[in-house]
């Protein structure tokens, strides 16, 4: 009785400091959740806000690129305890390039595919430093122009691209959306001639703007030193610097992986 009444207070106690956490960092995901007696904690943010969670939460309704269904089940679980197995042992199967996720050259260049430049091959050193999360003008896909008004420092080498994707609360809608900001063709040319920047992450399922699909792809994964970083979730976070860590799963013979990325300030 005592403790069940205990176990009351502190879970009202947690559904407030996640209730202030989300007001803080409202990242889109509904963490109020509470069973007397047993309460996962899910955070977007940790250790008080030094930590920030930039990927997005694999569910079968988040969008997937060209379907209107979402991702759909992606999840089974073939031995289950509940049917006499020992353990709970699941099986996934997803399409590399789902949610949040990062692309090698081999994406789009069927010779660099062949040759073996897949997610296994690319820079630990250039998915992992310091770096600028930087707010793009809304009115816009971001061209050379944009890319020139930005004036990011010259040293800059790891750039996330806010857009009005996270306003628009595209990766939190199950539809497929062509109409998302990204990259032209001019604007990734652009950034390769111009800046230092290896790492590029933007807030939809593409680096480039779906008019300029391919071409903005092509000039940004020719040169083979650009790491894009595709389906972040950069909601309620401060532009500025921070230190980003983004590692993805060593999948030999794969053009694309999921990735875990988180920003740390300071
Ligand atoms: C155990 O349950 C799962 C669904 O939870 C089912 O797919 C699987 O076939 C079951 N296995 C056996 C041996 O009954
Ligand atoms: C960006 O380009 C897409 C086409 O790829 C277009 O539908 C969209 O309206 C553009 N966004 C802005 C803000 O100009
Ligand atoms: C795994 O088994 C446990 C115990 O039977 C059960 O509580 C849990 O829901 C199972 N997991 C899933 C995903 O079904």
């Amino acid at each position: 009785m005592k403790s069940s009444v205990l176990l009351l207070l502190l879970c009202a106690a947690v559904l407030t400091v996640v209730t202030l956490a989300s007001e803080a960092y409202p990242s889109g995901y509904d963490t109020a959740s509470c069973d007397v007696d047993l309460l996962p904690v899910r955070q977007e943010v940790y250790d008080g806000g030094r930590i920030f969670d930039i990927s997005h939460r694999y569910t079968p309704d988040m969008p997937s690129f060209d379907s209107d269904e979402g991702i759909g089940q992606f999840l089974w679980l073939p031995q289950s305890m509940k049917n006499g197995s020992i353990a709970n042992n699941s099986e996934m199967k997803m399409q590399t390039h789902t949610g949040t996720h990062v692309d090698a050259p081999g994406h789009v260049f069927d010779h660099y595919f062949d040759a073996g430049f897949d997610v296994d091959t690319l820079d630990l050193e250039v998915l992992n430093g310091p770096a600028l999360l930087v707010d793009v003008p809304r009115n816009k896909n971001i061209t050379a122009e944009v890319m020139e008004s930005l004036n990011i420092p010259k040293g800059v080498r790891r750039v996330l691209f806010r857009t009005l994707n996270t306003d628009r609360r595209l990766m939190f809608t199950k539809k497929f959306d062509t109409s998302y900001v990204g990259f032209t063709q001019d604007g990734a040319k652009w950034l390769v001639e111009n800046t230092n920047i290896k790492l590029v992450g933007i807030d939809y399922l593409s680096v480039a703007a779906y008019s300029d699909l391919l071409s903005a792809h092509y000039a940004f994964l020719k040169g083979r030193e650009t790491i894009l970083v595709e389906g972040l979730k950069l909601d309620d976070i401060k532009p500025g610097i921070y230190s980003v860590h983004c590692l993805p799963l060593r999948l030999f013979g794969a053009e694309g992986s999921p990735i875990r990325c988180i920003l740390i300030k300071g």
